[in-house]
């Protein structure tokens, strides 16, 4: 088995103080910094949106942010203006040890759909490239950490399992959203997918 680290959107804008604070989002560093030094591949997500993404609240006429709306795709949830190209936000987390990356995988840079998932856009058939890029490189196995344990990691975590890949979720070295259940959802949905959570 050779497994490859992916860590999620550990960015600003997802640490607190940030547009779309998660608790605790800046206490998983040091250790994803730690944990990668395990790993003969290590990819970055960054969510990387522009500003006028469907996904912001703000660019829907008398929307409320977290509100949720029917979309080609699916439904989405409406959220905060977050992570925009360029800015500060968008940014990785300053202690994050970027210069361990071999690869890092923008995702959400279309204004009409999202994209929580590495691999898929939210219509969940739209590649970003990953999986070719994984496979190419000989990788079957993936472990997954960052922001958010609820969101863009369960996403990534569910279509890596889809994709055939081997799976497990660092829950210790993630932080959740948790929106109206969705930690208990996504995490009862990855342990139906038969991905690994780890909260050692
Ligand atoms: C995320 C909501 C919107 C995430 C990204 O990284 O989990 N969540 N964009
Ligand atoms: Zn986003």
């Amino acid at each position: 088995m050779t497994d490859a680290l992916i860590v999620v959107d550990v960015q600003n804008d997802f640490c607190p103080g940030g547009a779309l604070g998660v608790a605790g989002g800046n206490g998983i560093v040091a250790g994803i910094n730690a944990l990668m030094q395990d790993f003969g591949a290590v990819v970055l997500t960054q969510d990387w949106h522009p500003v006028n993404h469907s996904s912001f609240a703000d660019n829907h006429p008398d929307a409320a942010p977290y509100s949720m709306i029917d979309m080609p795709y699916g439904r989405q949830v409406l959220w905060p203006r977050h992570c925009v190209q360029g800015t500060d936000g968008a940014a990785f987390h300053d202690d994050l040890n970027i210069n361990r990356a071999d690869m890092i995988i923008r995702k959400g840079f279309c204004a009409s759909i999202d994209s929580y998932s590495a691999f898929f856009e939210n219509d969940r058939t739209t590649p970003t490239g990953l999986e070719g890029y994984l496979r190419s490189r000989g990788f079957d196995g993936v472990v997954l950490a960052g922001l958010a344990t609820d969101f863009c990691v369960a996403y990534s975590a569910l279509d890596a399992a889809r994709l055939g890949f081997d799976v497990s979720v660092r829950m210790d070295l993630s932080r959740a959203i948790d929106l109206d259940g969705s930690l208990a959802a996504m995490v009862g949905r990855m342990d139906a997918a038969g991905v690994r959570l780890i909260y050692r």
